[in-house]
């Protein structure tokens, strides 16, 4: 893949981020994406799974802002996506699994209330929440269960978003 390929890869992933579709990926994005989360699967956002649902949004927020707000304006253009994904994550896709980490987190004990593993079908309704096509959304969700143990670790969830957001999919 030549690197004008990856870019345009990379630019995709854009509007997954961008959730409410004004062209910027903010903090309101992030936000919005709990709030949509917690009223999906039902959950206060003023107990615990709700406040680390928040405060793992701001920190994925703030961590993407650190690598990819170059000018500092507190929102992300679609230009510094590509350039700061481009330049600073190719490398390192670990990096990107790192400021994921604590929402990534909160998202799965949103979406797995009792603790037992999330299931595949809890991982599409979130998928779904966050603005992935209901029929992809059941087919990423099955395909994270790598075991086929009709449950998700969050090293699965972990390793597919840095494959998907990062690492282009080769042919
Ligand atoms: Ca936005
Ligand atoms: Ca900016
Ligand atoms: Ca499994």
């Amino acid at each position: 893949m030549d690197s004008a390929e990856y870019e345009r890869t990379i630019a995709s992933r854009f509007a997954a981020f961008d959730q409410d579709g004004n062209g910027y990926i903010d903090r309101e994005d992030f936000s919005g994406a709990a709030a949509a989360l917690l009223a999906e699967f039902s959950v206060t956002a003023r107990c615990e799974r709700g406040q680390a649902l928040y405060s793992g949004a701001e920190a994925f927020w703030q961590g993407m802002a650190g690598i990819a707000d170059v000018d500092g304006d507190q929102r992300v253009s679609r230009q510094e996506f590509v350039t700061g994904a481009v330049k600073r994550l190719r490398d390192n896709p670990g990096r990107f699994a790192g400021i994921a980490r604590p929402f990534l987190h909160a998202v799965m004990a949103v979406a797995d209330p009792d603790g037992t593993g999330l299931t595949p079908a809890s991982a599409a309704r979130a998928l779904t929440v966050l603005g992935v096509a209901q029929d992809r959304a059941a087919e990423a969700a099955r395909a994270l269960d790598r075991d086929g143990d009709g449950r998700i670790g969050e090293e699965d969830v972990l390793a597919a978003l840095a494959s998907y957001y990062v690492t282009p999919e080769h042919p």
